[in-house]
């Protein structure tokens, strides 16, 4: 199988897979885990915060960034196909009790006026607006590098207004490897970040969140009662540490693959969609000859995955489990079936 359905299917590596072996492990829940501990601080020290923690997924990262930035009855305003209000279940509305207040980006980046304008006045009318989100890169917008001067014009009126910005950094470091801004950058215009070791950088569980040390204090409180407080975690922080080490520089292979899959699908017949938006792993396209269901059941008879993501549209997402020549049959399959059609 050649599985483009995500870069959440991507499997441990052997280094990984020799760290989860020796892991010196103990209670976390105690903060007696010697791995956690460490991949703990090398995360916080990579993305330029004063704390981290290791949580078992990004949801749950995100949702205990928005319960301990927010309050019930407060705002949050996010983009309108980000992850967190698009994929998330609404856990945002039932586990913080906040309601979102989605505002349409352009390619997954909100606009700082826009952003400035939806804050809410004083008012009794109106719910206080209590936290901004934001997605780098943005999934749905086809895993576009949100530009650091736009993030930096959000936190500005952030800053202004007095509300603290989370930054779903899922793919941060697809972000950071394709534009070449430092992580610590794009990072210092959020209060708090949440990243997924589990994504392109192949450990099989687990996200960080980070933030000031008051955050992950009131944070890791957040985390145990949702039941998210793990004992022998340094099983897995293992890899983690492993994926941050050695997995980072990779991603610029998925986004090569990614390029080189744009590129050939873009000159095909039947296909919509424009390649100047893949700036990383994904690339979403449209078929215009046949149906999603039908691409895809054909892709999938000849081995190779997708995920359908919009009633017209279809993901291929690039991973280190899929290599140029994994690409090069896609293209072909692609190529025959909508010949066919
Ligand atoms: N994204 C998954 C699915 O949930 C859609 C995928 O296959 O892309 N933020 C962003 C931007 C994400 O893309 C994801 C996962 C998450 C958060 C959640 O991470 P997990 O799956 O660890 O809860």
């Amino acid at each position: 199988m050649i599985d483009l359905r995500s870069d959440t299917v991507t499997l441990p590596t052997a280094a990984m897979r020799q760290a989860i072996f020796e892991a010196v492990v103990g209670d976390d829940v105690y903060g007696a885990d010697p791995t956690v501990n460490r991949l703990q601080e090398l995360a916080a020290e990579m993305v330029g915060k004063e704390a981290a923690m290791l949580v078992p997924s990004g949801t749950m990262g995100n949702q205990i960034a928005v319960l301990t930035h927010c309050r019930p009855g407060t705002e949050v305003i996010l983009e309108a196909d980000s992850h967190i209000y698009y994929y998330e279940a609404a856990a945002a509305s039932v586990f913080a009790g906040v309601q979102p207040r989605p505002l349409p980006g352009k390619r997954g980046s909100l606009p700082a006026a826009l952003v400035e304008w939806a804050i809410r006045e004083d008012d009794i009318h109106l719910p206080p607006t209590s936290l901004i989100c934001l997605e780098n890169t943005h999934n749905r917008a086809g895993g576009t590098v949100v530009p650091l001067e736009d993030m930096k014009a959000v936190y500005e009126v952030a800053c202004r207004h007095n509300l603290p910005v989370h930054l779903d950094g899922a793919r941060i470091f697809n972000a950071s490897i394709a534009s070449g801004v430092p992580v610590k950058d794009f990072i210092a215009c959020a209060t708090s970040v949440q990243f997924c070791l589990s994504k392109g950088l192949g450990a099989p569980v687990g996200s960080i969140i980070a933030g000031s040390f008051d955050f992950i204090d009131e944070a890791r409180r957040w985390r145990k009662r949702l039941g998210g407080g793990m004992r022998q975690a340094g099983i897995f922080a293992a890899a983690g540490i492993v994926a941050l080490e050695t997995m980072v520089d990779r991603l610029a292979e998925d986004h090569a693959n990614a390029r080189f899959l744009a590129n050939a699908l873009a000159e095909l017949k039947g296909i919509e969609f424009n390649p100047d938006d893949v700036d990383t792993n994904i690339v979403i396209v449209k078929p215009t000859s046949m149906s999603i269901q039908q691409l895809g059941d054909e892709l999938e008879k000849r081995g190779i995955l997708t995920v359908e993501i919009e009633p017209d549209r279809i993901r291929f997402t690039t991973n280190k489990d899929v290599n140029r020549s994994d690409i090069e049959k896609t293209i072909t399959a692609v190529k025959e079936i909508l010949d066919r059609a």
